[in-house]
């Protein structure tokens, strides 16, 4: 879908793609760390979930973050069609999985973090979102997946999911963990089961690379001055 606009406080103003985001969403988080890993320039719109910009859903009637319109009209609003946009335009190094077993192994998982993970994350996160909805049996429909993850990464030792440096798949992935982490901290980090997992999210929150894709903007509004990720 190629969208195309005329008035000028809402056009591209930097001659970039232009990203509506939401610093603390997941799905948001990775497209920012896809972007940032593959060098891609951006100008970033902030916004809130519950007042969002009419040309936000102008562009992507579904109203999800993140939204990516390029300069051509075209509209990618998926986090995933966002994070492989990013890896087309600069294909960085050690990025993505080397094998085809590997990708497959990748891709399974995002399957199940997309899925079975994320709904009962929500479940776990916000129960009182949900009728009768008692947290702890969906904790151990996550658990059980994390466990997956962390006898993997025990496995091949490497630090990330496949290999010494950050990747597509732990960028896609590890957002969500994190996610998972902030429902209930002091349970997250005091559980014994999945310690390689631990690490490997405290690295993650650690590094300066995931501190850049975290900017705090104010939200954005149509003829504010346009602000560019990376700053
Ligand atoms: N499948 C979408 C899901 C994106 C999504 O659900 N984002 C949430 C924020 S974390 C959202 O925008 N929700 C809309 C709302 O709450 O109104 C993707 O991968 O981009």
């Amino acid at each position: 879908m190629r969208i195309v606009v005329t008035d000028p406080t809402l056009q591209h103003q930097l001659g970039l793609p232009v990203l509506y985001t939401f610093r603390r969403c997941p799905y948001a988080m990775r497209a920012r760390l896809a972007l940032l890993a593959s060098g891609c320039a951006v100008e970033v719109r902030e916004i809130v979930l519950r007042d969002k910009p009419t040309h936000l859903r102008e562009i992507s009637p579904k109203a999800t973050v993140p939204v990516l319109w390029l300069i051509d009209g075209t509209v990618i609003d998926q986090s995933l069609g966002v994070m492989r946009w990013a890896v087309d335009q600069h294909w960085p190094a050690g990025w993505l999985p080397t094998t085809p077993s590997q990708t497959s192994q990748g891709e399974d998982w995002l399957t199940l973090l997309d899925g079975p993970f994320k709904q009962a994350l929500d479940r776990y996160k916000y129960p009182n979102r949900y009728e009768n909805c008692d947290p702890l049996p969906h904790r151990q429909v996550c658990v059980d997946i994390l466990n997956t993850w962390n006898a993997h990464l025990a496995e091949q030792r490497g630090g990330w999911l496949f290999g010494d440096q950050p990747g597509f798949y732990d960028c896609a992935i590890l957002p969500f963990v994190r996610q998972f982490r902030i429902a209930d901290e002091t349970w997250f980090d005091s559980h014994t089961e999945f310690p390689v997992l631990q690490q490997w999210l405290h690295r993650f929150i650690a590094a300066d690379w995931f501190e850049a894709a975290m900017p705090k903007l104010a939200p954005w509004k149509p003829g504010d001055a346009p602000l560019r990720f990376p700053a």
